[in-house]
């Protein structure tokens, strides 16, 4: 039986949400690293819109949307209860207002007013996130789940962007969330680098061994 196929891009974070959930669920898939700007003509062919991640399923079944590819991979094995730890309302919030602010705060240009106005707001969601964590150590149970793993990737990308900035903010609860994701085995096998995929190479595992 042929595995899976997941088109993916280490660095994206909807690609990094969609590999924790399939390395968490046990599932096993063969990965393509893509390049965004020259992406294979068998990606496009599967899914046109041309956005990582996609996954491909053995019957030919498409799933190119990161929340769509957790809830594939969690309803067939969710061994860590991470479906408990659902809120899609969240992760909405997370997807939508969060990350138009987060992209226009990190690439925005460093000399427009704008650019803080972006941050400020962005930063206004990350004290909700650390209100809840000050009296849990997950967003939604104590364990972790689907919205701590759909929302760590975009965290992430904020902090990164001005990792002085982040450090600084009064947002103890958060930081300590992201600080002990990020240093996770899980973190660390979801980042493994791999070479971009050509046609004609042998087939990658994932997660590798
Ligand atoms: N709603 C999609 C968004 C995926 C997305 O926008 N991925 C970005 C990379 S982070 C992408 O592929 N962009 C296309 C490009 O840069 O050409 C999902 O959740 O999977």
């Amino acid at each position: 039986m042929p595995l899976p196929l997941l088109y993916s891009f280490r660095r994206c974070p909807y690609a990094m949400r969609a590999r924790l959930a399939l390395v968490a669920s046990g599932a096993w898939v063969e990965l393509r690293e893509v390049v965004l700007r020259d992406k294979p003509a068998a990606m496009l062919a599967a899914s046109p819109k041309g956005t990582v991640p996609v996954l491909v399923l053995p019957d030919g079944a498409v799933i190119d949307e990161s929340l769509a590819i957790m809830r594939w991979a969690l309803a067939a094995r969710d061994p860590d209860g991470w479906l408990a730890g659902d809120d899609p309302a969240l992760i909405a919030a997370n997807d939508g207002a969060f990350k138009h602010h987060l992209d226009r705060y990190k690439y925005g240009d460093p000399g427009d007013p704008a650019r803080l106005e972006h941050r400020a707001a962005a930063t206004d969601f990350l004290a909700g996130l650390d209100a809840r964590l000050r009296h849990q150590s997950n967003l939604v149970c104590a364990q972790p789940g689907l919205a701590d793993m759909a929302l760590l990737p975009f965290v992430r990308q904020f902090a990164e962007t001005d990792r002085t900035y982040f450090d600084s903010l009064p947002l103890p609860a958060l930081q300590a969330w992201l600080a002990r994701h990020l240093a996770s085995a899980l973190f660390a096998r979801i980042m493994v680098r791999v070479p971009p995929w050509q046609w004609g190479d042998p087939p990658l595992g994932f997660p590798l061994a």
